[in-house]
Parts: C-alpha cells; structure tokens; sequence
C-alpha cells in the first residue's frame, strides 16, 4: 500500500513536471544574444567589462549576476552623476537590448587573481532571471579603448 501510493505521488509529480515544461515552451520567452564584449587591460587591480545583450524574444529578462575565473567579486554597476552604484540587476526589455559602455552601466571585477593584458581573453559567464548562462570571452583592449568614439 505505502510503495503504492510512493509511485502514484511520483507519477502526479511527473505529470506536474511536464506540464509546467510545456507551459513555458507555449508562452514567450527571451531570445537573448550578446555581442561587442571586451575589457579594457586593468591598469590596477579591478577592471570594467562591456557588452551589449540583445533581446529579440517577446519576454524581458534581467542579467541576475556574472561570475568569473578572474574575480570572485564581479558586480554589476550604473553610474549615475559620475559616481558608481552597485545594482542588483539590469533590465533586459522584451525586443531591446541592455548596453554596458564607458560612462554607463558596466561590470566590474574586483580584486583580480591575475592582470589580464591586450590580446588575452577573459572568460565570463552571465546569469539570467530566465534564459540559461551565456558565457562569453572578453577579449581584453587598450586600456583607453572606446568603440564609441569611432
Ligand atoms: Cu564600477
């Protein structure tokens, strides 16, 4: 009777499982994609990190947190009145895309356990409220390196 019950429980929790799987695959969700990466060399030892995370699903997201091999302390930062802000997350909205530039919202790695230099990779993965990981390597650039001032 116990062992009964024990598999017919399982199998409503199966059955539970699978659907909330087909739920989510029938509503939206986010498409994200990530491009223009790079950091630039660190002149100490903390260093930013910039990309832009493009959404063409019809479902925001947000960017949760981002580890790293180079940092155990990478957080996400705004900059508001040219001070820094610690944030919890970004917005990533529906059909749009999240922008980390110079002067903007950035990463930010603390004490690194090593000093990347220009040419090298570091490599980094972003976590996301709903789609899985990204990881992306961040080629590291010119210490004044802006791609917007081209
Ligand atoms: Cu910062």
């Amino acid at each position: 009777m116990t062992r009964r019950t024990t598999a017919l429980s399982a199998a409503v929790a199966l059955a539970a499982a699978l659907a909330l799987t087909g739920c989510s695959s029938d509503s939206g969700k986010p498409e994200l994609k990530v491009s223009g990466a790079y950091m630039p060399q660190p002149v100490m030892d903390m260093a930013g990190g910039f990309l832009t995370i493009q959404n063409t699903g019809d479902t925001a997201d947000k960017l949760t947190s981002v580890t790293s091999p180079l940092s155990d302390d990478v957080t996400m930062h705004e900059t508001k009145d040219q001070k820094m802000l610690a944030v919890k997350a970004f917005d990533i909205p529906a059909d749009g895309e999240l922008k980390l530039a110079r002067g903007g919202n950035h990463l930010m790695f603390m004490e690194l356990k090593s000093k990347p230099k220009q040419g090298d990779k570091v490599s980094i993965e972003l976590h996301f409220e709903k789609a899985d990981p990204i990881t992306v390597e961040l080629p590291v650039e010119a210490a004044n390196h802006n791609p917007q001032q081209h």
